[in-house]
Protein backbone atom coordinates (compact mmCIF):
# COMPACT_ATOMS: atom_id res chain seq x y z
CA UNK A 1 0.00 0.00 0.00
CA UNK A 2 2.29 2.68 0.64
CA UNK A 3 3.86 2.13 -2.26
CA UNK A 4 1.35 2.76 -4.60
CA UNK A 5 0.65 5.68 -2.45
CA UNK A 6 4.57 6.58 -3.08
CA UNK A 7 4.06 6.09 -6.87
CA UNK A 8 1.03 7.94 -6.99
CA UNK A 9 2.51 10.83 -5.13
CA UNK A 10 5.76 10.64 -7.39
CA UNK A 11 3.14 10.42 -10.90
CA UNK A 12 1.59 13.46 -9.47
CA UNK A 13 4.73 15.41 -9.07
CA UNK A 14 6.32 14.37 -11.93
CA UNK A 15 2.74 15.22 -14.13
CA UNK A 16 2.38 18.41 -12.11
CA UNK A 17 5.13 20.44 -14.65
CA UNK A 18 2.72 19.26 -17.46
CA UNK A 19 -0.18 20.31 -16.19
CA UNK A 20 1.17 23.87 -15.15
CA UNK A 21 2.94 24.21 -18.58
CA UNK A 22 -0.66 23.76 -20.27
CA UNK A 23 -2.60 26.18 -17.70
CA UNK A 24 0.10 28.76 -18.13
CA UNK A 25 -0.60 28.47 -21.87
CA UNK A 26 -4.01 28.84 -21.47
CA UNK A 27 -3.85 31.78 -19.67
CA UNK A 28 -1.72 33.52 -22.48
CA UNK A 29 -3.99 32.70 -24.61
CA UNK A 30 -6.63 33.88 -22.39
CA UNK A 31 -4.89 36.98 -21.35
CA UNK A 32 -4.30 37.32 -25.08
CA UNK A 33 -8.09 36.71 -26.53
CA UNK A 34 -9.38 39.13 -23.83
CA UNK A 35 -6.80 42.20 -24.50
CA UNK A 36 -7.87 42.03 -28.01
CA UNK A 37 -11.29 41.76 -27.53
CA UNK A 38 -10.78 44.78 -25.28
CA UNK A 39 -9.14 46.30 -27.58
CA UNK A 40 -11.40 46.35 -30.59
CA UNK A 41 -14.35 47.19 -28.23
CA UNK A 42 -12.29 50.36 -27.59
CA UNK A 43 -11.84 50.59 -31.21
CA UNK A 44 -15.41 50.05 -31.93
CA UNK A 45 -16.58 53.07 -29.46
CA UNK A 46 -13.47 55.52 -30.99
CA UNK A 47 -14.78 55.27 -34.22
CA UNK A 48 -18.45 55.04 -33.14
CA UNK A 49 -18.57 58.12 -31.44
CA UNK A 50 -16.45 59.70 -34.46
CA UNK A 51 -18.60 59.19 -36.94
CA UNK A 52 -21.62 59.62 -35.41
CA UNK A 53 -20.46 63.36 -34.62
CA UNK A 54 -23.15 65.65 -36.24
CA UNK A 55 -21.79 68.26 -39.01
CA UNK A 56 -19.97 71.17 -38.09
CA UNK A 57 -21.81 73.98 -38.79
CA UNK A 58 -19.99 77.75 -39.99
CA UNK A 59 -21.59 80.99 -38.24
CA UNK A 60 -21.95 83.73 -40.57
CA UNK A 61 -19.91 86.98 -39.40
CA UNK A 62 -19.68 90.36 -40.57
CA UNK A 63 -18.00 93.63 -38.76
CA UNK A 64 -16.55 91.78 -36.41
CA UNK A 65 -19.85 90.04 -35.38
CA UNK A 66 -21.15 86.60 -35.37
CA UNK A 67 -24.57 85.69 -35.21
CA UNK A 68 -25.36 82.23 -34.09
CA UNK A 69 -29.47 81.72 -33.76
CA UNK A 70 -30.85 78.52 -31.86
CA UNK A 71 -33.53 76.98 -31.07
CA UNK A 72 -34.19 74.38 -27.97
CA UNK A 73 -37.63 72.15 -27.88
CA UNK A 74 -38.19 69.62 -25.46
CA UNK A 75 -38.81 67.01 -28.51
CA UNK A 76 -36.80 66.62 -31.23
CA UNK A 77 -39.54 64.72 -33.28
CA UNK A 78 -37.76 62.29 -35.96
CA UNK A 79 -35.80 59.62 -36.14
CA UNK A 80 -33.64 58.94 -34.08
CA UNK A 81 -34.69 59.78 -31.00
CA UNK A 82 -38.39 61.44 -31.46
CA UNK A 83 -38.27 62.61 -27.87
CA UNK A 84 -35.49 63.48 -27.26
CA UNK A 85 -34.71 67.42 -26.12
CA UNK A 86 -32.35 69.14 -28.46
CA UNK A 87 -30.64 71.84 -29.81
CA UNK A 88 -31.05 73.15 -33.58
CA UNK A 89 -28.77 76.04 -35.12
CA UNK A 90 -29.51 77.85 -38.30
CA UNK A 91 -26.49 77.54 -41.15
CA UNK A 92 -25.20 80.40 -43.06
CA UNK A 93 -28.36 79.90 -45.43
CA UNK A 94 -31.04 80.21 -42.65
CA UNK A 95 -31.79 76.70 -42.56
CA UNK A 96 -32.26 74.72 -39.50
CA UNK A 97 -29.67 72.10 -38.59
CA UNK A 98 -29.80 69.45 -36.32
CA UNK A 99 -26.18 70.24 -35.19
CA UNK A 100 -24.50 71.15 -31.69
CA UNK A 101 -20.95 72.05 -33.37
CA UNK A 102 -21.21 75.01 -34.56
CA UNK A 103 -17.54 77.44 -36.45
CA UNK A 104 -16.56 80.61 -35.08
CA UNK A 105 -14.10 83.44 -35.91
CA UNK A 106 -11.51 84.01 -33.06
CA UNK A 107 -11.58 86.77 -31.45
CA UNK A 108 -14.44 88.04 -32.97
CA UNK A 109 -17.90 88.90 -31.04
CA UNK A 110 -20.69 86.51 -30.67
CA UNK A 111 -24.01 87.21 -29.99
CA UNK A 112 -25.99 84.21 -29.77
CA UNK A 113 -30.16 84.43 -30.32
CA UNK A 114 -32.18 81.76 -28.65
CA UNK A 115 -35.72 80.47 -29.79
CA UNK A 116 -36.28 78.68 -26.43
CA UNK A 117 -39.62 76.46 -26.86
CA UNK A 118 -39.20 74.23 -24.18
CA UNK A 119 -41.08 74.49 -20.54
CA UNK A 120 -38.63 74.56 -17.33
CA UNK A 121 -36.93 71.80 -15.60
CA UNK A 122 -35.47 73.99 -13.03
CA UNK A 123 -31.55 74.18 -12.19
CA UNK A 124 -30.10 71.83 -9.40
CA UNK A 125 -27.71 74.16 -8.64
CA UNK A 126 -28.88 78.03 -8.37
CA UNK A 127 -25.43 79.27 -8.52
CA UNK A 128 -26.11 79.28 -12.37
CA UNK A 129 -29.10 81.16 -12.23
CA UNK A 130 -26.77 84.04 -12.89
CA UNK A 131 -25.48 84.11 -16.73
CA UNK A 132 -22.02 84.57 -16.15
CA UNK A 133 -19.61 85.52 -18.96
CA UNK A 134 -21.58 87.68 -21.14
CA UNK A 135 -21.07 91.04 -22.24
CA UNK A 136 -22.47 93.31 -19.60
CA UNK A 137 -23.11 90.45 -17.26
CA UNK A 138 -26.77 90.50 -18.73
CA UNK A 139 -29.17 88.63 -21.53
CA UNK A 140 -32.25 90.24 -22.68
CA UNK A 141 -35.36 88.08 -22.49
CA UNK A 142 -37.97 89.06 -24.68
CA UNK A 143 -36.64 92.17 -25.38
CA UNK A 144 -36.21 93.21 -21.69
CA UNK A 145 -33.07 92.79 -19.36
CA UNK A 146 -32.21 90.26 -16.96
CA UNK A 147 -29.65 89.75 -14.77
CA UNK A 148 -30.60 86.78 -12.93
CA UNK A 149 -33.08 83.82 -13.53
CA UNK A 150 -35.08 82.00 -10.78
CA UNK A 151 -33.15 78.86 -10.95
CA UNK A 152 -37.21 77.49 -10.71
CA UNK A 153 -37.69 78.68 -14.14
CA UNK A 154 -34.59 77.49 -16.32
CA UNK A 155 -35.49 75.18 -18.71
CA UNK A 156 -31.69 74.79 -19.89
CA UNK A 157 -28.39 76.36 -19.63
CA UNK A 158 -26.01 77.53 -22.64
CA UNK A 159 -22.55 76.85 -20.65
CA UNK A 160 -18.77 77.06 -22.48
CA UNK A 161 -16.67 76.19 -19.09
CA UNK A 162 -13.67 76.60 -21.19
CA UNK A 163 -14.95 80.52 -21.68
CA UNK A 164 -16.46 80.73 -18.45
CA UNK A 165 -19.86 81.84 -20.26
CA UNK A 166 -23.24 79.82 -18.75
CA UNK A 167 -26.47 81.56 -19.22
CA UNK A 168 -29.72 80.04 -17.98
CA UNK A 169 -32.48 80.07 -20.26
CA UNK A 170 -35.95 80.34 -19.38
CA UNK A 171 -39.13 77.70 -20.24
CA UNK A 172 -42.16 78.66 -21.37
CA UNK A 173 -44.90 78.48 -19.42
CA UNK A 174 -47.04 74.72 -18.90
CA UNK A 175 -49.70 76.17 -20.28
CA UNK A 176 -48.66 78.25 -22.72
CA UNK A 177 -51.14 77.63 -25.89
CA UNK A 178 -49.43 76.45 -29.56
CA UNK A 179 -46.44 74.35 -27.92
CA UNK A 180 -44.03 72.77 -30.83
CA UNK A 181 -43.71 69.12 -30.42
CA UNK A 182 -41.76 68.61 -34.04
CA UNK A 183 -38.63 70.66 -34.97
CA UNK A 184 -37.94 72.98 -36.35
CA UNK A 185 -40.39 74.86 -34.44
CA UNK A 186 -42.17 78.13 -35.89
CA UNK A 187 -41.96 81.64 -34.23
CA UNK A 188 -45.85 81.33 -34.67
CA UNK A 189 -45.44 78.72 -31.51
CA UNK A 190 -44.87 79.36 -28.26
CA UNK A 191 -41.49 80.35 -27.18
CA UNK A 192 -38.89 83.05 -25.22
CA UNK A 193 -36.65 84.81 -27.04
CA UNK A 194 -33.18 85.33 -25.24
CA UNK A 195 -29.94 87.10 -26.63
CA UNK A 196 -26.65 87.70 -24.84
CA UNK A 197 -23.04 88.36 -26.81
CA UNK A 198 -19.96 86.80 -25.58
CA UNK A 199 -15.70 87.21 -27.13
CA UNK A 200 -14.25 83.98 -28.38
CA UNK A 201 -10.36 85.18 -27.86
CA UNK A 202 -7.58 82.64 -29.33
CA UNK A 203 -8.09 80.27 -31.32
CA UNK A 204 -9.73 76.74 -29.51
CA UNK A 205 -11.92 73.82 -29.51
CA UNK A 206 -14.22 74.25 -26.64
CA UNK A 207 -16.92 71.81 -25.68
CA UNK A 208 -19.98 73.20 -24.45
CA UNK A 209 -23.50 71.99 -22.89
CA UNK A 210 -26.61 72.01 -20.81
CA UNK A 211 -26.69 72.18 -16.71
CA UNK A 212 -30.12 71.76 -16.24
CA UNK A 213 -30.95 67.76 -15.94
CA UNK A 214 -33.85 68.07 -18.96
CA UNK A 215 -32.88 64.52 -20.14
CA UNK A 216 -37.03 63.28 -19.19
CA UNK A 217 -36.94 59.79 -18.36
CA UNK A 218 -33.49 59.69 -17.68
CA UNK A 219 -31.78 58.57 -14.50
CA UNK A 220 -31.23 62.14 -12.42
CA UNK A 221 -32.20 63.57 -15.85
CA UNK A 222 -28.82 63.62 -16.80
CA UNK A 223 -29.20 60.53 -19.54
CA UNK A 224 -29.09 60.25 -23.14
CA UNK A 225 -29.32 63.42 -24.81
CA UNK A 226 -28.10 65.18 -21.74
CA UNK A 227 -24.56 62.86 -22.73
CA UNK A 228 -25.13 62.88 -26.44
CA UNK A 229 -23.03 65.30 -28.70
CA UNK A 230 -25.55 67.05 -31.36
CA UNK A 231 -28.10 67.37 -28.40
CA UNK A 232 -27.45 68.89 -25.20
CA UNK A 233 -23.47 68.94 -25.50
CA UNK A 234 -21.38 70.05 -28.74
CA UNK A 235 -18.28 71.93 -29.34
CA UNK A 236 -17.55 75.69 -30.33
CA UNK A 237 -14.95 75.38 -33.11
CA UNK A 238 -13.22 79.21 -32.99
CA UNK A 239 -10.59 79.05 -35.89
CU1 LIG B 1 -31.01 70.99 -21.37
Amino acid sequence: MRLTALDAASSMATAQPEGGSISRSTRILCTLGGTAVVAALVAWYVVGYAISLPPTVPQASAAGVTNITVQTVASYGRAPHPDWVSYLVKNEQGQWVHSTIWKVPAHSLVRVTVYQYDGDSGLRNPFLGQPRGIVGGTMTVNGKPLHVLDPDDASHTFTIPDLGVSVPLEGVADDAPNQCAVTPCTMAQAHNTIVFEFKTGKPGLHRWQCFVPCAAGWIYGFGGPMQTVGWMDGFLKVV
